[in-house]
């Protein structure tokens, strides 16, 4: 606005109750007038600090008061009063005016084109490696197998002693250890589970345990984080036949093919026999690939009745008991299941890789 509102800062003393009765209908008008004008939210906002700020038109109305005679002073401000709540409504009014106007405008343009297609979300999906777990879960669980977990940080009894590995043996050399302080360690294999398990239960016992495992080793083919499953089945009159029927059927079910199994006589502390389970070629059947270095077999597992030095350091009578127990890499079930060839896919989580895994279902 160029020009003042009328009556701004002028000496009310002077005016009558006509003069400035008169006046107050222009300054309505003017207001009313001003704020149907503004063609965009800027310009309103303008003519609403110009009216009603605190340097506004109506403001300096209501100020001016002060300079009536005493008697005057209640009927002018509430008049003042009374056309500032006008001028306020027909700012509300008009605001909402220009928000429908802009939203039918833009929409008018072209500027949101409802009937183009929507982006689409993307489907999220279990991890392989999640997959496979579950996958393995499962088909234990319909066998009458629970899933049992424990802590990745363990201590030297549990991760070593109570699985008849001492200080002094070879095999810990075998599972370079990561030790933590106070001696912690993380642990080598998810054995220890199955421990607590023993220590804590009376047999019957069975159970499975899937989980991560650390070990000082890294290339092309190990990660020093690596996942593991073993297996526990501790009960009066517990064989090695068992033990092979049971992880045949299970490699059956985890590829879905019918597969050959063998075992060939290992060694392993806290098993005694303890075996290797290689499994006819999941990709040749049998005939011979470069996944299997043209021998037909896939190692897959390794396994053994416990050893009797397991069970007295859980504190279950080994006259009376006897048990199986195997441990499988998950990472390597899950490789040969999905058909990747790289170990290091599983854990870069590249998107591109991890897409062709989304909605599987385990
Ligand atoms: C208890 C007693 C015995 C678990 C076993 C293996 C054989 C085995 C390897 C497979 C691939 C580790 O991930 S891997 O490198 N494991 O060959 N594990 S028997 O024996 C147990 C476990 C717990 C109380």
């Amino acid at each position: 606005m160029s020009d003042a509102p009328a009556g701004r800062g002028g000496p009310e003393q002077r005016r009558g109750p006509e003069q400035r009765d008169g006046m107050e209908q222009t300054l309505t008008t003017r207001a009313l007038a001003e704020i149907n004008a503004c063609v965009d939210l800027a310009a309103l906002e303008e003519a609403r600090v110009r009216w009603l700020g605190r340097r506004g038109a109506l403001t300096e109305q209501l100020r001016s008061i002060g300079s009536l005679p005493p008697s005057e002073r209640p009927a002018a401000g509430a008049r003042i009063n009374l056309i500032s709540e006008r001028v306020q409504h027909a700012i509300e009014a008009r605001r909402a005016d220009l928000e429908r106007t802009a939203v039918a405008r833009a929409l008018a343009e072209g500027t949101v084109d409802v009937t183009l297609p929507g982006r689409g979300e993307a489907t999220g999906g279990l991890h392989p490696l999640t997959q496979a777990r579950l996958r393995i879960e499962r088909i234990f669980r319909n066998a009458g197998f629970e899933v049992a977990e424990g802590p990745e940080i363990e201590d030297d009894f549990h991760n070593f002693q109570a699985l008849n590995i001492p200080a002094d043996h070879p095999a810990r050399t075998m599972m370079d250890t990561f030790y933590l302080k106070d001696g912690c360690l993380l642990r080598t294999h998810t054995s220890p589970v199955q421990i607590r398990a023993m220590q804590s239960r009376a047999p019957p016992l069975a159970l499975i345990a899937p989980g991560r495992v650390y070990r000082r080793d890294s290339d092309v083919t190990h990660s020093p984080m690596f996942h593991q499953v073993e297996g526990l089945f501790v009960d009066e009159n517990v064989s090695f036949a068992h033990l092979k029927a049971a992880l045949h059927r299970f490699m059956e079910a985890f590829f879905e093919q019918t597969l050959s199994m063998r075992l060939r006589p290992s060694y392993f502390p806290f098993t005694e026999p303890s075996a290797e389970v290689d499994i006819s070629c999941v990709l040749c059947h049998g005939r011979g690939c470069r996944v299997c270095k043209h021998t037909g077999w896939l190692e897959v597992a390794g396994c053994g009745m416990v050893h009797p030095r397991v069970f007295e350091a859980c504190g279950i009578d080994a006259e009376r008991y006897t048990g199986w127990a195997f441990g499988a890499g998950i990472d390597r079930l899950a490789m040969l299941r999905y058909r990747v060839s790289d170990l290091r896919l599983f854990f870069e989580n590249d998107l591109r890789f991890l897409a062709g895994f989304a909605g599987g279902a385990p």
